[in-house]
């Protein structure tokens, strides 16, 4: 199953939207095999974010990304990193819809509550700079097979 990486920023911490977007996750079908609170360090969040080090944005969106606790997730599905960036919308508040969680909650390109890996080799890095192995959660789902597809189901 493609997993993803899913960061709850400190602005949706604040403004309580947590369970809100969790739920929209839920509501799709994808399955949280990995969740914790966590105040990301400065370090981390270069890391995190490397690849923005150029942008004249980068040092204050290292600073919004440790003004406060995150919520990480990791998600799954098939698909899993395309549906979750859909879910999320577009970076700028012109250009993400209503309907998605940016496009319905957020008004600014930085505080955007949100964050979701934008490849599948970007999650894989970034889950491992987030998650040990043993905080992901490996359980079966009687509705698996309904859900994500298998043996027998999808033809
Ligand atoms: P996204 O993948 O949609 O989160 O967007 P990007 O990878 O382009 O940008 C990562 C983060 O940088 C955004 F979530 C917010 C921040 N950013 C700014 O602060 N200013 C900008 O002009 C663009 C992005």
């Amino acid at each position: 199953m493609e997993k993803t990486l899913v960061l709850i920023k400190p602005d949706g911490v604040e403004r309580k939207l947590v369970g809100e977007i969790i739920k929209r996750f839920e509501n799709k079908g994808l399955k949280i095999i990995g969740l914790k609170m966590i105040n990301i360090s400065i370090p981390l969040a270069k890391k995190l974010y490397e690849m923005h080090k150029n942008k004249p944005f980068f040092k204050y969106l290292i600073k919004f990304t440790t003004a406060g606790p995150n919520i990480a997730l990791v998600l799954g599905s098939r698909e899993a990193v395309n549906v979750v960036r859909k879910i999320i919308g577009a970076t700028t508040p012109e250009e993400s819809r209503p309907g998605s969680i940016r496009g319905d909650y957020a008004i600014h390109e930085r505080f955007n509550l949100v964050h979701s890996a934008d490849s599948k080799g970007n999650a894989e890095r970034e889950i491992r700079l987030l998650f040990k192995p043993e905080e992901l959660c490996k359980y079966s789902q009687i509705l698996h097979p309904w859900l994500y597809g298998g043996k027998g189901i999808d033809r």
